[in-house]
């Protein structure tokens, strides 16, 4: 049985070109004072921030519009310390073990990372994204997910500028692999874990790589 969505008017500012151009201009030059943070201050987050980034992040488009995500906001101690072990031990095993091949420790060098995450327990919140494999109907029954991955990626990136946008920083943090976060989350076989972001408020002193972003001619071509 298929059933459509009723169609309502699209309610959207319609802006004149110089506005359209004078807000472009402004919330780039905003996010492009955003950078991933790896030195947090255990300043307090308000759990409505965490709140809001989450709501901002479900506003994705996604492949059907299965919304095929899961956010778990973690401020508890006891958890935090539970993933920061387990990460950590994974970790150490990339760094340290030899999971991680010469090539890619070369490419992480520069920026400095290690097997140790102190962050994960510094930051007052670490959010959990999962990616829901697939669905299930009301009977237990599988129902399919279209484009997971890149529609929990685009849910992602939207949560990354609404903590930026509140002042709030974060990390885009993969450890690998990620099985564990599933269970201390106590998540079902369907969801996989995706990025766990540490988030807060900079550390005063907190530093970062003094990176360059790509030029647009580096990375846009045009055929008007
Ligand atoms: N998961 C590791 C390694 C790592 C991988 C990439 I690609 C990075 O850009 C940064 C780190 C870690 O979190 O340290």
């Amino acid at each position: 049985m298929t059933r459509e969505y009723r169609h309502v008017p699209y309610q959207v500012e319609r802006l004149s070109e110089a506005e359209s151009l004078a807000r472009g201009r402004d919330f780039f030059a905003e996010m492009d004072r955003r950078r991933s943070v790896r030195f947090f201050s255990d300043r307090p987050v308000p759990r409505e921030a965490i709140e809001l980034a989450i709501r901002t992040a479900s506003t994705a488009p996604s492949g059907a519009h299965r919304q095929p995500w899961t956010f778990v906001a973690i401020a508890d101690p006891e958890i935090k310390r539970e993933i920061r072990s387990a990460a950590e031990a994974e970790e150490y095993e990339s760094y340290v073990g030899g999971r991680m091949p010469p090539e890619w420790l070369e490419a992480l060098a520069p920026i400095g990372t290690s097997w140790e995450k102190p962050f994960l327990e510094t930051a007052p919140w670490l959010v959990v994204v999962f990616e829901e494999l697939f669905g299930r109907l009301p009977d237990g029954t599988k129902r399919k997910n279209y484009y997971p991955k890149e529609s929990v990626g685009i849910a992602c990136g939207l949560f990354i500028a609404a903590l930026h946008r509140m002042g709030l920083s974060t990390l885009t943090h993969t450890p690998s692999p990620m099985a564990f976060l599933s269970r201390i989350l106590d998540r079902p076989s369907n969801e996989k874990p995706f990025i766990l972001f540490p988030v807060g408020y900079p550390a005063p002193d907190a530093t970062v790589p003094d990176l360059r972003r790509k030029g647009l001619d580096e990375m846009a071509i045009w055929r008007e």
